[in-house]
């Protein structure tokens, strides 16, 4: 007796320390199937009596399971898959299981969907069609958004088809394990392992992925190794496109201009020796022959010491038409990079880009996109959009954003980026006219392409939660809804992303959607406000340093971006300076050559001002700065307060992440303040506003300090 009641306390003593079966760290992302209410549950249910599907394949599989996985989850029940449609069912059909459908499919493509609260057979039930299996897996995905975010299930007439080809992933992660500009740890590829064992995260990777409509990712670094592509590593990346494929994902690779000279002893690397070409084709021939489906390759050349054709005196189009050749038979495609500046030339590292392309549209072969940075620098904090958007209408042209925060608090800052990403596709190149944005360039649709991408630099490595942080997880959403749609607007997709991370609770809804929105601009604010931009410290990037100018390039120094002097401070990229602005289309270069109809947020990028210029507000350029500065870090206090006051609505775990990150964040904006504050003052020589304190510490100690093991340093 007294050992069963022994027995009987121990086994509650276990129910009661034991984790809850639901403990949230953040791997399930945004699809959580977070039970629903009972309600819900039942509305739910009501519209997935079954599954319905005459298909077979891993595609459809794919798809049919996450159904499962996700009414499982938010009503506790799985509904049966069925061959005929039920009252009530999910209905899963193509024109090859289905040939007559109560939908037209045209213009879906063949990833886009449709979704119709319809009837069959006197049945009512929800039709997800499309033209191919993958578009029913976008529409599975969609239908589950809506479930899981508490929107509408009947009357539903939802037709979507991707905007833009090609929406890659682009992974800085090195066969050794570690992520260029990763602060999620190291790479979620064990190469070390595959191909023999590919560990159930790479499914999950590629469902988290094509529920955004992603279709492709570049598995290894720019700065790339040779290696990559020898056999043992094409059959690693073969596994991986072996588990990518039913979600729609290519693979691609980052190729080292050298790799015939590195891997099989060439004499040279010239685009166009023969030897050398041939090399490429044998190449991308063994490559196809492992991966059918491979996508292609991008390339960094000529750009921070990588090799490129212009070491043999050809141009950027010399190397990609040759490499587009290789690949050509297959329907490959090479993405080349713009992203070049030379130690050698003197001029503005924000013209060298436009400078090395622009004479070169037309020539490149038709399965080369050039691929462009959203900015002419380098993924600061804000950034006016790259001038060549707009000035290569021969040549498509595709997006490089970063989702990886280098610049913008790496892991632990909450500065959501959809308002980043939005603000560049909504800008208006002028290149055909007013309302030519850069969303139509890289669309495809102002100068007429088909071949169109997008590329985001991953911020995905193997901590549990995948991106370092619970908040940076809506970047990486954010990228894939845009990619998907660059009309999207980034607060609605914040929303959708809150209620499917969080719950669709609006008490939680409006503050966490309303704190990410200005979140970025709070980053500009603390870091590089006004236009500044590049401050920050020297290799890492973590932190200011806008103090610094020994290195010996000169656009390695802070100094050579904020050029602050006793007269005032900005670069001058009027005709007066480096001419910059002339590389934008004439009604855009107008506006930006006078400072008074500059976008005041691109003030200092364009122009070098006097201190005590008048900003819009009336106050001084020196006062506002600082201004700026207690603006931003005033925001991330008041993300504390929202944050604190949420803590009833959010798990324990996942509260406690964001609470210290948030208190990281602070303690982080206040030190930029303080330390670019106390540089700039040292230059300006100007008393601070009234109500603006004074830094916590002199100059040298914010010069005094050092980070030699921050993460994601090459
Ligand atoms: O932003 C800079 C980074 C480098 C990166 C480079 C690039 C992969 O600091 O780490 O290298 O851009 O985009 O090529």
């Amino acid at each position: 007796m007294i050992a069963r009641l022994f027995c009987y306390l121990i086994a509650v003593a276990m129910i009661s320390v034991a984790p809850a079966a639901s403990a949230e760290d953040g791997y399930d992302l945004w699809l959580r199937y977070a039970p629903a209410n009972d309600a819900r549950a039942g509305e739910i249910t009501r519209h997935a009596t079954a599954i319905a599907t005459t298909g077979h394949n891993a595609t459809l599989t794919a798809a049919t399971q996450e159904l499962q996985r996700g009414l499982l989850g938010m009503t506790h029940t799985t509904p049966a898959l069925t061959r005929a449609v039920a009252q009530g069912a999910l209905w899963l059909a193509t024109p090859a299981t289905d040939a007559t459908l109560p939908v037209a499919l045209d213009g879906l493509g063949d990833e886009g969907y449709a979704i119709r609260s319809t009837q069959a057979d006197g049945k009512a039930v929800t039709l997800i069609a499309a033209n191919s299996d993958v578009g029913l897996l976008h529409g599975a995905f969609h239908w589950l958004r809506l479930a899981q975010s508490g929107a509408p299930l009947d009357r539903l007439d939802i037709r979507s088809a991707p905007k833009i080809k090609l929406r890659l992933l682009n992974h800085w992660d090195n066969l050794d394990g570690m992520v260029e500009r990763g602060y999620a740890g190291q790479s979620i590829w064990d190469w070390w392992r595959l191909p023999d064992y590919k560990g159930p995260r790479y499914t999950d990777y590629a469902r988290a992925n094509a529920s955004i409509g992603i279709n492709g990712t570049v598995l290894n670094n720019v700065n790339a190794k040779a290696t990559s592509l020898t056999a043992p590593y094409i059959a690693k990346a073969a596994a991986l496109a072996d588990v990518f494929r039913p979600y729609g994902i290519k693979v691609y690779l980052s190729v080292k201009w050298t790799a015939p000279m590195e891997l099989d002893g060439l004499k040279t690397a010239d685009p166009l020796d023969p030897q050398v070409a041939a090399w490429w084709k044998a190449k991308a021939d063994e490559i196809y022959r492992a991966i059918p489906d491979f996508g292609g390759f991008l390339v960094k050349a000529n750009s921070e010491g990588q090799p490129g054709p212009q070491d043999y005196d050809r141009t950027h189009a010399d190397g990609a038409n040759m490499l587009a050749a290789a690949v050509k038979p297959h329907g490959g495609i090479v993405m080349w990079r713009a992203f070049v500046y030379a130690h050698d030339n003197p001029d503005d590292r924000a013209k060298q880009a436009y400078d090395d392309f622009k004479s070169l549209d037309g020539t490149f072969a038709d399965n080369v996109i050039v691929q462009v940075k959203n900015g002419a620098i380098d993924f600061q904090p804000r950034e006016p959009f790259h001038p060549l958007f707009g000035a290569m209408p021969k040549t498509p042209l595709m997006m490089e954003f970063q989702i990886t925060k280098e610049y913008l608090g790496q892991s632990t800052h909450l500065t959501y980026l959809g308002p980043l990403f939005e603000e560049t596709l909504d800008a208006d190149t002028y290149a055909r006219g007013k309302g030519s944005t850069v969303a139509e360039v890289i669309d495809g649709t102002l100068d007429g392409h088909k071949l169109t991408g997008i590329a985001g630099v991953a911020n995905i490595g193997v901590d549990r939660d995948w991106s370092g942080s619970i908040f940076n997880q809506a970047d990486w959403y954010a990228f894939g809804r845009l990619a998907w749609n660059p009309d999207l607007s980034a607060e609605g997709i914040a929303r959708e992303w809150a209620a499917m991370t969080f719950t669709p609770d609006p008490k939680l809804v409006k503050p966490v959607v309303a704190m990410m929105m200005g979140s970025r601009e709070a980053a500009v604010d603390y870091m590089t406000p006004l236009g500044l931009a590049h401050v920050m410290g020297t290799g890492h990037h973590y932190g200011p340093a806008p103090w610094i100018s020994d290195l010996a390039r000169p656009e390695w120094n802070p100094v050579y971006y904020h050029k602050a002097d006793a007269t005032g401070i900005g670069f001058d990229r009027t005709k007066s300076g480096s001419n910059a602005i002339a590389q934008y289309a004439p009604p855009v270069a107008k506006m930006l050559a006078d400072p008074k109809t500059t976008p005041e947020k691109e003030l200092l990028w364009f122009h070098h001002l006097p201190w005590d210029y008048r900003l819009k507000s009336g106050e001084t350029l020196w006062d506002g700065l600082v201004h700026h500065y207690d603006r931003g870090v005033a925001y991330v206090a008041d993300m504390q307060k929202t944050w604190e006051n949420l803590r009833p609505l959010v798990d324990p775990e996942r509260f406690a992440q964001t609470e210290a990150f948030l208190k990281i964040q602070h303690r982080e904006a206040k030190w930029w303040r303080d330390a670019s504050i106390a540089y700039f003052q040292s230059i300006a020589k100007r008393p601070l506003p009234t109500g603006s304190d004074a830094p916590a510490h002199d100059l040298d100690w914010y010069k005094a300090q050092d980070f030699p093991y921050a993460p994601g340093n090459p």
